[in-house]
């Protein structure tokens, strides 16, 4: 049997939760944290949540996870058969990975937790986050999901936006869903499919404890 290592609370792996819900297969979740602890980065050796664990071993980072479920288990397919359309599939989740959701991670602390803020990341991520943003703008087509029908660049964006929304409204008093033309309906969509929404109320019910506890 599949186990999913990590919580609810983290978008990584509730991206990855989404996959294997939305293809059928069967896992455990296995509550987890990131931890630089041997017996932990045996398992996902930079010590981050999510990895997987297959009969064959560990898996980590998030992009590979979702390529091994497509290679496991193509239907329903999340990524085009095409070579070329699945790539675009894939530039589009990468560049929501590395242009959004890294750089307002950066504002994560302040904003979910209490810390103090980052005011060199309050300088640098804005620039970097209207560039993803105008990347989404260029590649997607938004009918009705990102790139069309739905794939797992709308499962990276769902649960990239979901954080990045909240964190963008607050350092910067900026609405980035409305930057992107068709893209709220695009999360609309994705939040109202059946895995969706039960990724997102697991997510929820988690934040609020993971709140509760933290003070
Ligand atoms: N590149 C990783 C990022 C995963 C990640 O940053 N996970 C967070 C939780 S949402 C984490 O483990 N943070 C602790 C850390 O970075 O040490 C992936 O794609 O899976």
């Amino acid at each position: 049997m599949r186990k999913l290592h990590g919580f609810a609370v983290s978008n990584y792996y509730n991206m990855v939760k989404f996959a294997l819900l939305e293809k059928g297969l069967s896992f455990e979740e296995v509550q987890a944290m990131p931890s630089q602890e041997s017996d932990y980065t045996a398992k996902s050796p930079m010590g981050k949540v999510p990895c997987l664990e297959t009969d064959y071993g560990f898996l980590s980072e998030t992009s590979v996870m979702l390529d091994y479920l497509e290679a496991v288990q193509p239907s329903p397919a999340l990524v085009p058969g095409d070579a070329f359309p699945a790539a675009k599939v894939r530039e589009v989740a990468k560049i929501i990975e590395l242009y959004v959701e890294l750089p307002a991670r950066r504002h994560y602390a302040e904003i979910f937790f209490g810390e103090k803020r980052n005011e060199t990341a309050v300088t640098e991520a804005k620039p970097v986050i209207e560039n993803g943003l105008r990347a989404l703008r260029q590649l997607g087509t938004f009918k009705p999901y990102i790139c069309g029908d739905f794939t797992i660049a709308d499962i990276v964006a769902a649960h990239t936006f979901i954080y990045a929304v909240p964190v963008c409204q607050a350092v910067y008093g900026w609405d980035i869903v409305a930057e992107v033309p068709g893209l709220a309906a695009a999360l609309e969509a994705t939040n109202a499919r059946e895995a969706g929404a039960r990724v997102m109320a697991d997510q929820q019910t988690a934040l609020a404890a993971f709140q509760a506890q933290k003070g």
